[in-house]
Order: structure tokens, then sequence, then C-alpha cells
């Protein structure tokens, strides 16, 4: 079997054959890949996505190997801490294994078991550590079978396990990795209530329960503190359970707990879950949706009240068409992915924040999101309606216009002047063009009812 000519397919995605190293295969029987003939062409969009993933990646190459991020305007690299973790590479791996890119994936992952080390005396956010390393190591290792993967992904979740040493069980927002030391009691929902997926995987992984206990009782915890109305706030104090910010919303701070929600039941086939997300979505649709500005929309409300606060929504919002319509309301999903459609082609691309009554920007600048690129395959995927790529081929058009540089592509500081931002997240190889050529490839090349993808886009199956 030769790289981009010959796909196995690994329980619901297609990628190619060449990197599953036999010495290296841990995986258990009853999950190896079975051959397919059947091999996906990409098709020309889905090419050209994966031209702009390698003009990306042989930037980070070139200007930033071995570093966290790529800096394209200045053309160097960004370390989030005193050592670089290697996030970049951890988050495009996957990526890179889904487009074909055999080759480039053997290398990575040559590089981040040579050179990748968590014993390091550096206090991380638990958070991003956990949906950016801790999600990329193990769905890479489930599409490689790199068992030098889990070793890293066991290693890391050991370290990250003293966050939930709270009164509560509710997580602190950072952690040493060397000390285990934790800071930051101030917290809120999308912190406290999206590491189920990554740790719940971690456990039935290693078969050792302790990851997935802590993860859901975090989540447990958070959940039995709504309030009557079913909402929840924007921040929570983890060592006294207290609420410091009742401002409830599905935007950044939030978002992610809800998504966790719905997938950890799918994922896991936890009927807690389920039961914590359908109450949810009922207070959400019931006190943050509004139709009253033209189209469906979701602001922000008081959590106790329900009183509406304001009519805000942003780039991370345009998440929810995708949660919407993996938990079967395609109905709302559409609606309200033609409402981020139009912040988007009100300015030929988005901006982080809007007031959706008046259509001015709140927050001008455009961080290289994914998430109105994620909703868009979503409907794709579940409605097949070809409206969905027409606005895939506008987002890309938009990036290509106005982020892409002679070194990868540059978030803008303002999206009305077009003025770039020295700066390309990991999640822009992880999750913007993972989505976007996922959205342009063959629907077979991922059966989205088996897989489910932690909110950082790594795609992970249940294997046990
Ligand atoms: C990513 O790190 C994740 O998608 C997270 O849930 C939200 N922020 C970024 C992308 O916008």
């Amino acid at each position: 079997m030769r790289g981009w000519l010959s796909f196995v397919v690994l329980a619901g995605i297609v990628v190619t054959s060449a990197h599953l190293a036999p010495a290296q295969t841990s995986l258990p029987p009853s999950s190896q890949p079975a051959t397919s003939q059947n091999q996906p062409s990409p098709g020309p969009m889905a090419l050209q996505v994966r031209g702009e993933f390698l003009h990306s990646w042989n930037a980070y190459k070139q200007y930033a190997w071995g570093h966290d991020e790529l800096t394209p305007l200045s053309q160097d690299h960004h370390d989030w801490y005193s050592a670089p973790l290697l996030m970049t590479p951890v988050d495009a791996l996957d990526t890179m294994l889904m487009m074909g890119l055999t080759d480039e994936a053997t290398k990575t992952r040559d590089l981040i078991a040579k050179n990748l080390s968590f014993d390091r005396d550096i206090e991380v956010k638990n958070f991003e550590i956990t949906i950016r390393l801790l999600g990329g190591l193990l769905s890479s290792y489930q599409l490689s079978g790199d068992a030098r993967l889990l070793e890293l992904a066991e290693n890391l979740g050991n370290r990250l396990l003293p966050v939930f040493n709270s009164p509560t069980g509710m997580p602190y927002m950072y952690v040493n990795l060397k000390t285990g030391k934790t800071r930051g009691a101030e917290s809120n929902p999308a912190e406290i209530g999206t590491l189920l997926l990554e740790f719940g995987t971690l456990s039935k992984l290693t078969g050792k329960p302790i990851y997935y206990d802590k993860a859901k009782r975090a989540l447990v915890e958070l959940y039995s503190r709504r309030s009557a109305i079913g909402l929840v706030g924007s921040a929570i104090n983890v060592e006294t359970g207290k609420w410091t910010d009742t401002t409830s919303h599905i935007s950044g701070g939030i978002d992610s707990y809800y998504e966790y929600l719905l997938k950890s039941w799918l994922l896991f086939d936890d009927v807690d879950c389920k039961k914590m997300w359908e109450s949810s979505i009922k207070s959400i649709n019931k006190y943050l949706a509004d139709t009253t500005h033209g189209g469906l929309w979701y602001g922000q409300a008081d959590m106790n009240t329900g009183k509406r606060i304001s009519t805000q929504y942003g780039a991370l919002d345009a998440f929810f068409p995708a949660v919407l319509a993996r938990s079967g309301d395609i109905d709302r999903a559409r609606r309200l992915q033609e409402s981020s459609y139009k912040m988007w082609t009100a300015f030929g691309i988005e901006p982080e924040m809007i007031d959706y009554s008046t259509m001015k920007v709140l927050s001008p600048a455009y961080q290289l999101r994914p998430e109105i690129i994620e909703s868009a395959y979503y409907l794709s995927y579940y409605t097949r309606d070809p409206r969905y790529q027409e606005m895939g081929s506008t987002f890309l058009l938009g990036l290509v216009r106005y982020c892409k540089t002679d070194a990868g592509y540059a978030a803008l500081s303002d999206v009305e002047k077009k003025t770039k931002r020295d700066r390309m997240e990991s999640y822009f190889l992880a999750e913007t063009l993972k989505y976007l050529y996922l959205l342009f490839a063959p629907r077979e090349t991922l059966n989205l009812n088996k897989v489910v993808f932690n909110t950082e886009a790594h795609p992970l199956r249940r294997t046990w």
C-alpha cells in the first residue's frame, strides 16, 4: 500500500495507511483497520484547502520548527511558556493524517516522540493544554496506532490531575507540570466542563478510571450549580462553588461546556450527560435564543431571571449550529448558520463580536477561528444541501484574500480595515483547515455518526 493512493477505514475515518507501522501499533485487534478499496478522491476544492494547509505547515517548519507557533509576519516563532510544548505539531498531526500527508505525519510523530517532554517547571492553562495537546495526542494515537503518543498522553494526564484537587472537585485553571502546584480558583463553565472527552478517552484507552471520574465529577458539580431556570453564568469560584458573574450565554467561556454534555453522551453512552444536555438545551432555547432581530440569534441573559442583558454574538458563538445539528435540531442549526453567515459577509470576514441588533462591530479582530466553518461542515454532512459548500467557498476566498501571507496565514486585528496581526494559532491547522477540507472532501471521508470531535477538532472514536 502506498501513501495518498492507499486508504484504510478506521471505524469511521478514512485515512492513508502507510503510517501504520506494525512495530508501533498497539490498538487492540478489534479496532485494527480494515482495508478499503473505495478510495475517495478529494476533489479540486479539498485539494486547494490541502494546499493552503501545506503552505502554512511549510512556513511553520521553515521558521518555527520545534516551537509552539509560527509568527507569520515576522517569520519567526512564539512559545506559550518558557519551554516549547509543540502546540502546532501536536494540534496539526491528525489533520495531516486525514489529508493523507503521510510523510509529513511520520516526521511530525518522530518530532513529537523525540522532543516533547512534560517534565517542565512551567505553569500551564489546564483547558488549553487538555483540548489541544491531550486531545491531539489521543486522536493521533487512535489514527496512527503509535503507542508513543498514548504514553505521552498518559504522562500529561497524570501531570494535569492535581487541578481537580479543589474543595468542590471543579478544576483550578492552572497547574505546574513538574510540581503539581495549582492556581486560579476563579474559573468558568468552559474551562471546568470541557475536559471529559479527553480525560474520559484516556481512561478508556489506559484502563484507568481516575481520569474519567475526576472530569465527570467536575462536570456534574458545575451542572448542579445551574440556576432555577436551568442556566449557568460566566464565572464561578471552584473553591466556594459560588457564581461571581451571572451573565449567561453560549459564547466563549461557556460554549464548549454545552458541547461536551452532548458529545460525552455520544462518545461514552453516558446517560447522565444525556440528561444534563437535554435539560440544558431547553433552557438555552427558552432564554438565550432571540428571534426579534431578523433571523435566529443567541444573546446574553441573566442566569437567574432570564432577563436579556445584551444582543452580542460573535465568531465563537458560531460553533452552535454544529452542536444543534449533531443533536438533531437541523431547523435551528440552519437558521443560526444563516445569521453567522450574515456576520461573515457583512465584512468579507467575520469579526470576533457584533451587536446583532445593529450589526455594529463590538470587537474587530478575526483570529483565524474555525467555528463558522465547523458548522457549515456539520450542516453539509447532515442535509447534503449545496448551500453549505457555497458558504465554504466564501470562507476560503476571504481567508486567502485577507489572511494569507508569504509565510502561512495571519489573524486580523481589524476586519474592517483588514489589518493583519502577527499570530497563527495552532487551531488554524487543527480546526479551521480541517473542517474546510472535510466540507469539500467526499462525504464518506468521515462518518460523522461514528466520530466525536473534541472542541479542538480532534476526532475521537469508541475503540473500547
Ligand atoms: C479553539 O481552541 C477551540 O475551538 C475552543 O473551544 C475555542 N477557541 C478556539 C478556536 O476558536
